[in-house]
């Protein structure tokens, strides 16, 4: 996100602390993106992690970063974050005289944000605290019942809750014990970084004799199903030239290279690793795949469908809020490889395409983070209110 947003700002200025987790990860992405905007409006973000955040990538008056240290000692097998994390939580709060705390994720930042807050109180102090819970704290991690009884505390405990999609929401209250409200807010976009660039050289380097592109960016986990992402690619490639750039890295990446040779692909797949740029890549792709087995909203297709790329999915969690099955993409049951196949040929068809593309766009400004910031600023804006008329 550059220098370039420009949000209309009436409301008073706020000193908002962010806690997330510093990597390419969508929940830390989100955060430090609103981060961003939300400085860009003139308030005083402080950004509470344990290294710099990946997109934390300009300078501005309003941002500030502070890290947490973790001493170790021979006796810790596991180093405490969480302690340190609250105590630099209280030490920040106090000090630069935060309004509120915003934590991503609800393990372990939820927790220890209510282990500050207790602290707080015993100085006087009553901080407002807001969860965000962004999907695998929920889905995969918060059912462990390692976890679950931490997290039901903790998102109870939170003065503001939200979520990244209604399914989320659903799936939280269906899962947990929750009595809190819970505001869905969902992901959001910089259009004028993630829009189609002209790359005319960049797309002939990579498909000299105008095959299709398709693309699939994350984080090769096994929830994303990467593997159905190279099956489908293989059943298209059958039928129409194309080509599948793959962006990102992870555990299943080893076992996808070695797939792409067994199905005499590997030609025509690219395996580009983690990238800054992602939207250059974009910027040259026909259709993104996403066919996640859990994905509480879907923040890489977002990306592509700025870039007017529509989406071949899944029908997991938050997908089908985002892509609009049959408008800008098709949406999918999990593992239905074929039926993705068939909509896949469908949408590269001359034909489709220029339609699916406009329609990825015209959704995409849906989330643009002008729109959804201001949404995050007014709900901060309530829960301080009402944690101030409890005094
Ligand atoms: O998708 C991932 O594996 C990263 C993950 C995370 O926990 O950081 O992303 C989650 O949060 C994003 C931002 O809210 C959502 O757009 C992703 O859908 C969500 N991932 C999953 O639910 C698997």
């Amino acid at each position: 996100m550059g220098l370039h947003l420009f949000f209309c700002h009436t409301s008073p200025t706020m000193r908002i602390g962010i806690v997330c987790y510093p990597t390419f990860g969508g929940s830390g992405v989100v955060a430090t993106e609103l981060g961003k905007a939300l400085a860009l409006m003139g308030h005083q973000v402080h950004f509470i992690t344990y290294s710099q955040p990946a997109r934390l990538d300009i300078f501005n008056e309003n941002l500030f970063y502070h890290e947490v240290y973790i001493p170790t000692y021979p006796l810790f097998q596991y180093p405490p974050y969480e302690l340190a994390l609250a105590s630099k939580m209280v030490d920040i709060v106090r000090f630069e005289k935060l309004d509120v705390l915003h934590v991503h994720y609800a393990i372990p930042h939820a927790s220890a944000a209510y282990m500050a807050k207790q602290i707080l109180r015993t100085k006087g102090i009553n901080i407002p605290v807001i969860t965000t819970l962004h999907g695998t704290d929920i889905t995969l991690v918060g059912k462990d019942a390692s976890f679950e009884p931490v997290v039901t505390f903790s998102i109870n405990q939170s003065d503001g809750v939200t979520a990244v999609s209604d399914s989320l929401r659903a799936e939280t209250y269906d899962f947990f014990q929750i009595e809190k409200d819970i505001e869905v807010i969902p992901n959001f976009i910089d259009l004028e970084k993630f829009r189609r660039q002209k790359k005319e050289h960049f797309r002939l380097a990579i498909a000299p004799n105008n095959e299709k592109l398709l693309v699939h960016t994350s984080n090769f986990r096994g929830v994303k199903r990467v593997e159905d992402v190279i099956r489908i690619f293989a059943k298209v490639h059958e039928k129409m030239p194309s080509r599948l750039l793959m962006v990102g890295d992870g555990p299943e990446r080893p076992k996808m290279e070695k797939l792409c040779r067994e199905l005499q692909i590997y030609q025509d797949v690219r395996f580009l690793g983690k990238l800054e740029a992602v939207e250059e890549v974009l910027s040259i792709s026909d259709l993104f795949l996403m066919p996640s087995e859990k994905e509480s909203f879907g923040l890489a297709a977002l990306e592509a469908m700025a870039c007017e790329v529509p989406v071949i999915s899944s029908d997991a969690g938050g997908i089908p809020e985002l892509n609009i099955n049959g408008v800008t993409g098709f949406v999918s049951p999990v593992g239905a490889v074929d039926e993705m196949v068939q909509n896949a040929l469908y949408i590269l068809d001359d034909e489709h395409l220029p339609q699916f593309k406009a329609n990825a766009l015209q959704r995409a400004r849906d989330f643009d983070v002008q729109k959804i910031v201001p949404v995050y600023e007014g709900f901060y804006q309530r829960i301080i209110k009402e944690q101030l008329a409890l005094l």
